[in-house]
């Protein structure tokens, strides 16, 4: 009966060409996103590997499915169904296919908190040339800073690299397991932190960073992470720079550090509600820089991570280890 894939993922016919050219037994439907509809179900039903972001359907509805692979490199969202409960459906991520984008996006990120870049362009857009308010951008240089990357996987260990190549130094918080062996790593340049810490150690990390990366995976451990006492923690000059998930950050918490300058601002990506109310906070904190979820987001997205899932799909079906392959009790 062959190998039958469903993708609810959008893939340009080069990719499909690509993934059928594994092997003669594969096909492949493309559906481009998951609407539930009958005709899906009914593909669905018969799929022995799914391709999406998200899984809304349940194991009895993919009851043929032996392998899923999530279109993101965090999983939290596919794992409060039943899907990945039994321990049958092996599940991989696309960690890695997007960590140079993101890391560029944490870049750009602190270095406009630095430069005061939010400041500069409310200045152009009221037509002002601040003379004699210069002093204001009287910055600090980002070299010579400490950078406090939590989470030191694919996306953490480029930001480490970029930091690195501006002179920073670099701290990384452990996330306590082995690093998984192997995946295709898009000319990643590994580097070693300055200082490695344990889990325990957050507080002390905390403490000796002028910026703060989150890039850990969204956890039952790592949920409300970062809270008042973290933020107290930290130096009144730090930034906070969340590329993770929103519920790694006590939100509350982060509204009153800045309000009260236990930190000077921060940059967030991710929101515990996404799409962000349009009556959050968060918009007008003048020390803080808003974007709608969009550092995973490039031109080569798809391609790169198609290249993924063509190198596990022969693997899948030579019965060989799968690149990662993501624990879901662990969630990552
Ligand atoms: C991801 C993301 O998980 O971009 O890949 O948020």
């Amino acid at each position: 009966m062959g190998i039958q894939i469903c993708s609810f993922t959008p893939l340009s016919p080069l990719e499909v060409r690509l993934i059928e050219a594994v092997s003669p037994e594969v096909s492949l439907a493309d559906f481009g996103k998951w609407t539930g509809d009958e005709r899906q179900r009914q593909a669905l039903a018969r799929s022995d590997v799914v391709l999406a972001w998200t899984a809304r359907f349940t194991r009895a509805d993919a009851p043929r499915t032996r392998w899923f692979h999530g279109v993101g490199a965090g999983v939290d969202h596919l794992l409060s169904g039943d899907l990945f409960r039994g321990g049958d459906v092996i599940l991989t991520n696309s960690s890695g296919v997007h960590a140079a984008p993101i890391s560029e996006f944490v870049m750009a990120n602190m270095l406009a908190l630095a430069r005061k870049l939010p400041r500069l362009m409310e200045l152009k857009r009221e037509h002002r040339w601040p003379s004699g308010q210069r002093g204001e951008f009287m910055v600090d240089e980002v070299a010579g800073k400490t950078v406090g990357i939590v989470g030191y996987g694919n996306i953490g260990r480029q930001v480490a690299a970029r930091a690195r190549a501006f002179g920073m130094r670099v701290l990384g918080l452990h996330s306590g397991r082995p690093r998984a062996a192997g995946t295709l790593r898009w000319g990643a340049v590994d580097i070693e932190p300055d200082a490695m810490y344990q889990p325990g150690q957050l507080h002390e990390m905390l403490t000796a960073s002028d910026f703060v990366v989150l890039s850990v995976a969204a956890t039952a451990q790592t949920a409300g992470l970062i809270g008042l006492s973290e933020f107290r923690a930290m130096k009144p000059t730090a930034y906070l720079i969340n590329v993770s998930r929103g519920s790694v950050v006590v939100e509350e918490a982060l509204i009153r550090a800045v309000r009260e300058g236990l930190i000077a601002g921060a940059a967030l990506d991710v929101f515990e509600q996404e799409p962000l109310p349009p009556d959050s906070p968060f918009y007008d904190l003048p020390n803080v820089i808003v974007s709608p979820h969009v550092a995973g987001l490039f031109s080569e997205f798809t391609a790169r991570m198609a290249d993924l899932f063509v190198e596990n799909l022969r693997r899948f079906l030579a019965g060989e280890p799968m690149y990662n392959v993501v624990d879901p009790e662990r969630g990552y």
